[in-house]
């Protein structure tokens, strides 16, 4: 069977998944678009054979020769077209986050134990990276003995003009928060920020910034957000156990030696770094909901879980010390899910 798929949002990540899922995937076909912004979902849609520009988000989500959405328009946006998809029984994959607030997850979650089946996947898709994968088989292993810290740096070479303050978290380091969830098979529970001086390429921005996660076993994580390092787009990961520790390799193929030096190159943005990340998180969501099964990668729960921990560590620096993460109770509907036990 072949999935027939619409997308919401033809800005950078949509168009780089309609491409995967046009050139590279198998079992599935994009037959309608639309974004807000008409003349770029126009153009896209005349390179897709067959493909329907709808005018809005709920018509493209009302055709009937859609039978899942992908949601890539921003995140205050999310909340509508992933509720209109679980409205109309239709399989959601919606781009980080899953909404912009915590009520706004709650809300999604809310339908979706209503209609009683899981149909939304959101896009953390570290949990798809071959290396993030590695490191999990290590720690869970338990060849390293029990992980005691982690520490992380997530550094963009840089970042757009509408990235704000609060980004760091929200939109950057939520990335690490779904990660360690996944990876310690633990909530969080508390959230710091420590403030180091500022780098002066990050103009009105506070960057870099160090975000502290406590994991319900007592892991301590560490995250350095940096958004203008310039060198390029740099992610790691390394976990410390009482044994050993394991971390996130480097990835480059290639490793050149000349003028006096050994080095490797480092990808330009999060389409190069994670690129066979996002061939295998789609294709996973693909190969799980044809035929009509359920998504198995990061749930609403999961989006929800995130965005509670974002909103902690948001308080955190806005002044907050440490501030605890509270979450709802967690449906029943989500303990098969693939994640974090009850
Ligand atoms: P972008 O600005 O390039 O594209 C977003 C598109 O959404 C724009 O074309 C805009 O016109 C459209 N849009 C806005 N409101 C809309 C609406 N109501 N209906 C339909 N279209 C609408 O942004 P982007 O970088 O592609 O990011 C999009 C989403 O993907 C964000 O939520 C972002 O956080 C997420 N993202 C995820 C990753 C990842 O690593 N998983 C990477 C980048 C972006
Ligand atoms: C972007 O939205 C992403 O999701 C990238 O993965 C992340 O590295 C970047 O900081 C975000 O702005």
């Amino acid at each position: 069977m072949t999935l027939r798929v619409g997308v919401i949002g033809t800005g950078m990540i949509g168009r780089d998944h309609i491409r995967r899922m046009t050139t590279v995937l198998a079992g599935v076909t994009v037959t309608a678009v639309t974004d807000v912004d008409v003349e770029t979902a126009k153009k896209v849609a005349e390179g897709l054979p067959g493909a329907v520009l709808h005018a809005t988000g709920e018509d493209l989500i009302a055709d009937p020769a859609v039978d899942a959405t992908v949601v890539c328009s921003w995140g205050p946006t999310h909340e509508q077209y992933v509720l209109a998809s679980i409205a109309a029984g239709k399989p959601v994959f919606c781009e980080k986050p899953l909404a912009t607030t915590q009520d706004a997850c709650l809300r999604i979650v809310e339908a979706e134990v209503a209609a009683g089946r899981r149909l939304v996947q959101v896009g953390y898709m570290r949990r798809y990276d071959a290396a993030y994968r590695a490191l999990k088989r290590v720690v869970d292993s338990g060849r390293i003995g029990t992980p005691l810290m982690m520490h992380c740096a997530h550094r963009n070479a840089d970042v757009p003009s509408f990235y704000e303050k609060e980004s760091a978290i929200t939109d950057t380091a939520v990335h690490e928060i779904d990660m360690v969830r996944w990876m310690f098979g633990e909530e969080i529970i508390a959230a710091r920020v420590l403030i180091p001086r500022k780098s002066r390429n990050g103009g009105p921005l506070q960057d870099p910034l160090l975000l502290i996660l406590e994991m319900a076993g007592g892991a301590l994580v560490d995250v350095e957000i940096s958004v203008n390092i310039r060198y390029g787009y740099d992610i790691r990961g390394e976990v410390v156990g009482e044994d050993g520790t394991a971390a996130l390799g480097e990835l480059s193929p290639v490793l050149v030696r000349g003028a006096g030096q050994a080095a490797t190159p480092v990808p330009v943005d999060w389409r190069e770094r994670f690129l066979l990340a996002y061939d295998v998180e789609i294709q996973e969501w693909i190969d799980s909901i044809a035929g009509g099964g359920v998504p198995l990668g990061p749930s609403a729960w999961d989006g929800y879980a995130a965005a509670v921990v974002s909103d902690s560590g948001v308080e955190a620096l806005r002044g907050g010390s440490r501030v605890p993460v509270t979450l709802a109770p967690r449906p029943a509907l989500y303990d098969a899910a693939v994640g974090v036990p009850r």
